[in-house]
Formats: C-alpha cells, sequence, structure tokens
C-alpha cells in the first residue's frame, strides 16, 4: 500500500517527544486571563535570569508598531484590558490584528510590552500579585522543563492569543531575508546518514535559501512542525518557510537510513536547534523525521522537540 501523510506520520515511532509542552499549555489554557498574565509575567523573569532573549529586529517591529502606540497612550486600567483580552481570546479591533501576525511579530509585541512593563509605560503585573494555586502549580511544573522546552511554552502561549476570525484574513509576516551568499555558507555533517537531500534541506534551511529548499519537496510533500498538524503541498510549506522559519540554526548530529515500503526511504536524524531570539543560549533537543520518495524528493518530514537530552541517541525504529 504506497504512503499517505497520514500514514507517514506514524514513522519511528518509538520517538519521545516533548508531551509536557502540550500538556502544560492545556492547563495553562484554563487559567483566568489574569492568573495566565502574571504567570507568564514571573515565567518569564525567572527565565530572565539565566537566558537572554534578543531584542526583535526593527523589521519585525514595523508590523506591530501602530498597535503598540495605541496601548501606550491607554491608561493603566485600559491597558490591562486589551491583554486580559488577547488572553481570551475576545473579538475587538486589536485581538483581530494581533491574530493577523506571524509568531515571531506576535514576540516581538510582547517582547516590547514587556520592557514597558519594567519601565512602568504599561501596567504591570500588580505587586504582590498571588497566583491561584493551580497557576502556581503550573509555574512550578514550568520551572522543572528543560529550557528548550521553557522556551516553546512561552511561545506557543503567545502564538495562541488574540482573535482569528474563521474566513481567512491577510496574513502579516516580516520581509523575507535575502538567502545568504553562497560563499558565507557552511555545510553540516550527519554522523550516518550521506543522503543529499538531507543534507541540502539542513544546508538551504540554515542559509535561509527557501526557494532552493522548497525543491527538494514532492510537490503534495508535507511537512509536521512541533506540536502541529502536516502542513500539506509545495505552497503552503514554502509559505510557512518565508513566514515563521528565517534565521534558524540547525545542527544536526547523527541519523539513521533505511528503506521503507514501494521504494521509499525513511531517515531519522537528531541534533539541535536554535532560534534567533535565543542564539546560542538555548539548543532545543530536536528529531527529523523524513520520508523519501523513490526520487529522493521529500514527502513528508516531521520535527519533534524531543522529551530529553537521551532521545537524542534514540535512533530505533
Ligand atoms: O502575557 O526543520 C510578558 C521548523 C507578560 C521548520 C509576556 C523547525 C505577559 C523546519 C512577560 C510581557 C520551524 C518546524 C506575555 C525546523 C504576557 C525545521 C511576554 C523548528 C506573553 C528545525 C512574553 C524550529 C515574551 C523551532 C516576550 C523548533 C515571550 C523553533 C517571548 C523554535 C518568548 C523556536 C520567545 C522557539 C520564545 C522560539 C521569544 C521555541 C521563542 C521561542
Amino acid at each position: 500500500m504506497p504512503f499517505t501523510i497520514d500514514s507517514a506520520r506514524g514513522i519511528f515511532p518509538n520517538t519521545l517527544s516533548a508531551d509536557a509542552v502540550p500538556a502544560t499549555i492545556a492547563r495553562f489554557n484554563q487559567l483566568s486571563a489574569e492568573d495566565q498574565l502574571a504567570l507568564i509575567w514571573f515565567a518569564y523573569l525567572e527565565m530572565g535570569k539565566t537566558i537572554t532573549i534578543a531584542a526583535p529586529g526593527a523589521a519585525n517591529m514595523q508590523f506591530a508598531e501602530n498597535t503598540m502606540n495605541q496601548i501606550r497612550q491607554m491608561n493603566f486600567r485600559e491597558q490591562s484590558q486589551v491583554m486580559c483580552d488577547l488572553a481570551n481570546r475576545v473579538d475587538t479591533p486589536i485581538s483581530r490584528t494581533y491574530g493577523s501576525w506571524s509568531a515571531n511579530i506576535k514576540l516581538g509585541f510582547w517582547y516590547q510590552l514587556g520592557q514597558w512593563m519594567e519601565q512602568g509605560i504599561v501596567a504591570p503585573i500588580p505587586k504582590g500579585y498571588q497566583l491561584s494555586a493551580n497557576a502556581a502549580a503550573i509555574l512550578q511544573a514550568i520551572r522543572n522543563l528543560e529550557s528548550g522546552q521553557q522556551i516553546t511554552v512561552l511561545r506557543n502561549s503567545v502564538v495562541d492569543m488574540g482573535f482569528e476570525p474563521s474566513k481567512t484574513i491577510e496574513r502579516v509576516a516580516e520581509p523575507v531575508v535575502v538567502p545568504q551568499e553562497i560563499s558565507q555558507r557552511v555545510k553540516v555533517a550527519i554522523e550516518g546518514v550521506d543522503n543529499p537531500t538531507i543534507l541540502k534541506y539542513m544546508d538551504n534551511l540554515n542559509a535561509n535559501d527557501f526557494d532552493a529548499l522548497i525543491e527538494l519537496f514532492a510537490p503534495d510533500g508535507a511537512l509536521q512542525p512541533p506540536f502541529q498538524k502536516p502542513i500539506v503541498g509545495k505552497d503552503a510549506v514554502l509559505r510557512f518557510f518565508r513566514e515563521e522559519c528565517q534565521n534558524l540554526k540547525l545542527i544536526p548530529e547523527r541519523g539513521i537510513v533505511e528503506p521503507a515500503e514501494d521504494g521509499f526511504t525513511q531517515i531519522k536524524v537528531t541534533g539541535k536547534v536554535q532560534t534567533p531570539w535565543f542564539g546560542a543560549g538555548v539548543g532545543m533537543n530536536m528529531a527529523w523525521r523524513f520520508l523519501l520518495t523513490p526520487e529522493n524528493k521529500i514527502f513528508f518530514v516531521a520535527i519533534d522537540l524531543l522529551a530529553s537530552p537521551k532521545e537524542l541517541l534514540n535512533l530505533v525504529r
């Protein structure tokens, strides 16, 4: 039986992904908006002691600027209302604007709000705010996660906020950067894997060369980001690369190549990924599970955030 996207999702079923991340997000979503905002604030302050977040670039912030200025002019009560509406996903003009932004613009928006909260320009979390027992337990659960999982919890909570109307509206993302000069590019090496499609995947993504990258995919190919459903078809995958995948650093370490049914090849690679927000400060433990067609095109690739560093060595089927 030929592979389908659905059956492809099941390759290398022994891969243990970081279930603690969606579990934490699900608990977080049960909290009141006030508790959510305070919890993120406390988590963010604590993480700030050990890891530094990079300021978003200007290109990233220009789209949020109008909304930021609007919020700056409000009084504390109105500002708190905007933040609660975002957390509650209430349908307001600001929540809709927020909902149209790419993940990085949403993160840049909160980065700026966080700065203004510290400077007293935006309503702070009240001094001595008491988290509910549930929120305190979730904060403790976040403390116990490894840093790659912590930043994923923060990112996903931010991405889920705001209001997205059911009909698709125009999306706003930062401009696409130019691919890195060929002479500047460095090539990855992966212990156990010399398949050229896999090596080019890593090298093109590292170089922001999304046009070359997408040519590695089969027309009906799919990519499944961590904790998400597969994105299917070259157009949709290319859009995702342009909107969400700039300036990542993939550091694959080792892998395994195996024949699969119908002349397909399944390949699992493990290693680290760095996000431009934290650079080398946070190495996320990741796996890539590829299924290649007989023509060596990517039919499917799943990217998983791993449960623990031990999983980096798990290359069994
Ligand atoms: O609510 O091969 C305050 C793909 C309090 C592509 C706040 C990939 C109130 C293919 C503190 C102000 C992309 C899938 C909030 C690979 C409040 C591929 C602010 C993987 C919210 C490898 C909070 C890429 C703030 C990966 C400012 C795995 C929080 C990328 C900021 C992962 C949090 C990237 C930030 C991650 C989190 C980035 C900046 C996890 C960034 C996380």
